[in-house]
């Protein structure tokens, strides 16, 4: 196959300037709407805006720009518009870092440099790369992938990495590999969110996949998103990205890959197996049991009530890659 370099428009610093001033503009906007009332909204919701200092704050997590690099023309294109950087790197869920989706500022305590990946259990060759490893053997592409929370919230985000199949012709996993088990970075003097709230649950926060989802080409290693090297909110320096699934399945900010024979817990599912699969994968006509999964709000500008909803897709609108997968 062969791949076209893009440039993408929000690579251009233009662009930033750009969306600043004009989110400068809706925040006075909200301002005013708050004396009638919609305040509250505003505020407490992801929409809630940032003060100029914040929004240079916030940009300089964005990490370092990645310039070797190709847009996979499989992926160059989700369908739906590419959600702005400065929405998507302050509304996330860490919650090594806290309980709400505005971790971004402590997520900067996460230290990624150095950092290890371990490979081990059923493989030919175990490995530990260290990030000059997973740069070095892995050549770059970048992917728009529509991204789905299990919470009824999507995006769409580029990410740069490489698919999990080059790790496993790298390692190659035994025959009796079956599943695949990722666990992400955890040390509670750094990770202090539990502490808060959240001390009794199964940390690290660790996911599972069947070695045939590992293998399909959509399941990703991302070290980037936006042209730049991952920021600590999203999960750095490499996470996985899952884009059938519910977004809980991609761990951030990994440091362990264990090959099985056997089927992993998985954090979610430990925690309340009734409403978190293993499998999880994205199907609106399964309810989860508190909520409807048909529709999805676009992470974006203002509150919350305003958000975009767009109609969920089978596997995430992914299902010619993978419903053989499940037939
Ligand atoms: N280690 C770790 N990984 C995690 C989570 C988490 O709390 N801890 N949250 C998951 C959930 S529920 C989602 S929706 C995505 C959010 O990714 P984003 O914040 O980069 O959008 O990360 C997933 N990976
Ligand atoms: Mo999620």
């Amino acid at each position: 196959m062969s791949f076209v370099h893009i440039r993408p428009d929000w690579q251009l610093p233009e662009k930033l300037v750009t969306l600043e001033s004009a989110y400068i503009k809706r925040r006075q906007f909200l301002k005013n709407l708050a004396g009638f009332g919609l305040g509250l909204t505003a505020t407490s919701c992801a929409g809630r805006s940032l003060s100029s200092e914040g929004m240079e704050e916030l940009s300089r997590t964005f990490g370092e720009p990645i310039r070797d690099f190709v847009t996979n023309p499989a992926f160059a294109d989700a369908g739906r518009p590419v959600t702005d950087q400065l929405f998507a790197s302050r509304y996330n869920n860490f919650y090594e870092f806290g309980l709400t989706k505005n971790i971004w500022s402590n997520a900067q305590k996460l230290p990624t440099d150095p950092w290890t990946l371990e490979v081990s259990g059923l493989v030919k060759n175990p490995k530990t790369y260290d990030l000059d490893d997973l740069y070095q053997k892995f050549p770059l592409e970048e992917r728009i992938y529509r991204f789905r929370c299990v919470e009824a919230w999507a995006m769409v985000v580029p990410w740069l990495g490489f698919p999990m199949n080059k790790v496993l012709e790298d390692v190659e996993p035994t025959s009796e590999a079956k599943y695949v088990r990722f666990e992400s970075f955890y040390d509670e003097r750094i990770t202090e969110g539990p502490a808060i709230s959240f001390s009794d649950l199964p940390w690290p926060y660790h996911e599972g996949l069947r070695i045939d989802e590992m293998a399909n080409d959509l399941a990703f290693f991302a070290v980037g998103i936006y042209g730049r090297t991952m920021p600590k909110q999203h999960g750095a320096p490499i996470r996985m990205v899952v884009p059938w699934k519910y977004g809980f399945k991609g761990a951030k900010s990994i440091v362990k890959i264990e090959f099985l024979a056997e089927q992993p817990a998985t954090y979610w599912n430990t925690i309340s197996p009734n409403e978190y699969k293993f499998e999880a994968n994205v199907e609106p006509d399964v309810s989860h049991p508190r909520w409807s999964q048909k529709r999805e709000r676009m992470v974006g500008e203002g509150v919350a009530l305003d958000w975009e909803t767009r109609e969920t897709l089978i596997y995430n609108g992914f299902g010619e890659y993978v419903a053989g997968l499940y037939a």
